[in-house]
Parts: C-alpha cells; structure tokens; sequence
C-alpha cells in the first residue's frame, strides 16, 4: 500500500493566500510571520505539492510601482521554474480594499465597478503571464447587508456585464481563460449574491459566452449553509460546469472555518473524494484552507501535509469501498434494475405512454421491500475505521 506521500501526479495545489495565512481573525492579530511567496513555493514543493494559486495582490502589493511588480513576478518565476510548480488558477482580490466594501462588480457606484474591471484585467494579465488556464471569480463583497439599496436586478446586471466584459477580454488577450464561479453564502457580507452552485449554474446560462464559464465549489462554503456539499458537486459535474474545486472542512452552521481537509467531516470529504475520482475529474484539487490560528510555522506545513495525506487516504479507501464484497453485495441488492421498464420510460411515444398507464405495479410490495442502506452505510463506516479486511 502506497505511503500516501503526494506526486506532482496528484495535482495538488495550495494558494499563496492558505499556507501563508498568519492567523490573524476578526478578533485577533497575526500569531505567526508572514511567508515570502518564494518560501513557500519552495516549502510546498518539497511536500509534493502540483502548483500554487494566487490573488494579484498575494503576490504584488496593491500600491506596487511597475518596477517592483516585475521584480516579484521574476523572483516568484524564478522559484517556480527552481522547484518545478505551476500555476494553474488566478484570481483577484476584490475584497481587502476598502474601495470594495460596498461590492466590487456590483457596487452602486459606477467609478468602484470601472475600477474593480480595471484591477481584474491587470490581475488576469499577471495570472495569464503565470501561466494560469482557470480564473476563478469569488464575490467576497458582491452582497448586501441592507436590501433598501434597491439595487438587486441591477447588481445581477452589473455582474453580468463585469463577467461578459471579461470574457471578451480574455479572448481578445488571447488568454483562453475557463472562467469559474465561487459561491458562497455569506460572510464577509450578510448575504452574498449567488449563495449556491445552483445559484451559479442559473446565471451562467444567462451570460453571452456561458460555456466559458463553470464553477468553483468550496467544500466549506455550502456546508455553512447545512447543505450537502457532495450533492452540489455532482450537479455541477452533470452540467459539465467542475472547472476548479476548493477543498477544506468546516463545522456545519459556523462562520467560514477553512479547516484542513478532513478535519471534520471524514464520511462527506470520503464521499466527494469517490465522486471526484469516479467522475474522471482532472483538474487541481485545491486546498483553499489555512492552519488554525493557534500553530506555528510547523503546525502550518503539518496542516498542508495533511490536507493531501487524507486525500490520498480517502482515495485508497474509495478503491477499496469497489473492490469490497460485502459492499458490492449491499450496492447489487439496493439498485434494481428492468431492462423492459427502462426502454419504456425513456424516448416517449404515445404506445409506450399507453403500455405504462396499463401496466400492473404492487404497490404494497414496493412500499415493503427493504433497500439495506443501514447495511451498507455500516459496512462504510468499518471501511472507514479501517476495521474492515
Ligand atoms: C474564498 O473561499 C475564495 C478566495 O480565497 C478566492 O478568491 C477563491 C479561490 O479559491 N476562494
Ligand atoms: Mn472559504
Ligand atoms: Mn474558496
């Protein structure tokens, strides 16, 4: 069996902004110093991590002169071309700067909105010269906390308007970005527009370009919410929309928690591992995640280790769940398939409407028979507690 130490293979990826989070909160300072983007190339590579992801300003200060931009961007290059990283999303900080308190795309202020475009262009500049392919687009600040601004249909306008404009430049820059959406519930805003993938999905299908754009769910974000996040990435996957994914934990109904990824719900992180995995998915899994405010720097590459250990572990356990007797019996006896029945509610035509409305169906027996799920569910938890075998 595997020692579950990552590959380059298993195309993990971390953002500047997860590993060199130095702790601070709403209610405390920073309890560790910053780490330099070089470093912490450097320090996740030796890990086994595939590639590093950044906000602009993660990288370049926001008042950085031109000159002080292209010095970090060739130091930063420099160590991803010594310690053999990429760069495979980028995206833009629209929520830091007190000009983005009101929203950024969406703020009733017309001179914010041109900025905010402004500032994404010159962010997908540096993530296109970084060699991104995915740009994610998270809202921290497209919400309110009061809906006496009026402004809902125009702030759903002004989104999309932002994203079109986008679209259009990347292809004029020859970017060839995958746009992909972040939802989130709420926080830093009372209420974030588009809480959901669904409410994601909903309004890609009214943008000008909608197969540029896709999804970036976040494990922690619909677990807030006391949604199942493994639900929400199947559906995001059958619309063919999974551009990105970001991994963490997180306690359900509690402020974002960015936890470790499987730190607390083993059987949920089990779950969309086998769903990421059976699905063919092949883009980065990231980890948008930080260590607990009460670590050291070694607490915080324990944290990153981790997050890709579990993974690793939850993915043997994913091939082991397949390859269970036990639970191939449990699967076989809970599904029951009718060849005759499935060609007769597929493809309608007015004969297999009349053949169904006259067909027999026991309806007591269907409503008696037991479907074993206790069964099975029990032969996944001794999976998981490794008591199986
Ligand atoms: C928070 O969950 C957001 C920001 O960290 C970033 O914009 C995005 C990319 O993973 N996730
Ligand atoms: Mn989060
Ligand atoms: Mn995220």
């Amino acid at each position: 069996m595997s020692d579950f130490t990552p590959t380059r293979d298993d195309k993990f990826t971390f953002g500047l902004w997860t590993v060199g989070q130095t702790g601070r909160d709403p209610f405390g300072e920073a309890t560790r110093p910053a780490l330099g983007a070089p470093y912490i190339v450097e320090r996740l590579a030796a890990l086994g991590a595939y590639g590093v992801n950044l906000h602009d300003n993660d990288l370049v200060p926001i008042d950085a002169s031109a000159q002080e931009r292209d010095r970090i961007v060739a130091e930063f290059r420099q160590a991803l071309s010594d310690h053999g990283l990429v760069v495979p999303m980028a995206t833009t900080n629209l929520f830091s700067d007190p000009a983005f308190k009101d929203g950024a795309f969406t703020s009733a202020d017309a001179r914010v909105r041109a900025y905010a475009l402004q500032k994404t262009m010159r962010s997908m500049d540096l993530g296109a010269e970084l060699g991104a392919s995915t740009y994610v687009f998270w809202g921290g600040r497209e919400g309110t906390e009061v809906d006496a601004s009026g402004k809902l249909l125009d702030a759903l306008a002004w989104f999309r308007d932002s994203l079109n404009f986008l679209a259009d430049y990347s292809d004029s820059q020859g970017y060839g970005f995958r746009f992909a959406l972040e939802p989130k519930p709420n926080e830093p805003r009372g209420d974030i527009f588009f809480p959901t993938a669904g409410s994601m999905l909903g309004f890609i299908a009214t943008l000008d370009r909608p197969e540029r754009f896709g999804v970036n769910p976040e494990f922690a974000h619909d677990t807030m919410a006391g949604l199942n996040f493994t639900h929400a990435v199947a559906q995001i996957i059958d619309a063919g929309k999974l551009f990105h994914i970001d991994l963490n934990d997180q306690k359900m109904g509690r402020f974002d928690q960015d936890l470790r990824f499987g730190a607390e719900n083993l059987k949920t992180a089990f779950f969309l591992v086998k769903l990421l995995e059976d699905s063919g998915y092949d883009g980065p899994r990231h980890f948008d995640a930080h260590a607990l405010r009460t670590e050291d720097e070694a607490g915080v590459w324990a944290f990153a280790r981790g997050c890709m250990r579990t993974y690793l572990m939850l993915r043997e356990k994913a091939r082991q769940f397949d390859a269970d007797a036990d639970i191939r019996a449990a699967l076989g006896a809970y599904r029951v398939d009718d060849a005759e029945l499935a060609e007769l509610t597929r493809g309608f035509t007015p004969e297999k409407a009349d053949a169904l409305k006259a067909r027999e169906f026991d309806r007591v027996a269907l409503g008696r028979r037991g479907p074993g799920l206790e069964q099975l569910d029990q032969l996944t938890v001794e999976l998981l507690l490794g008591l199986r075998g």
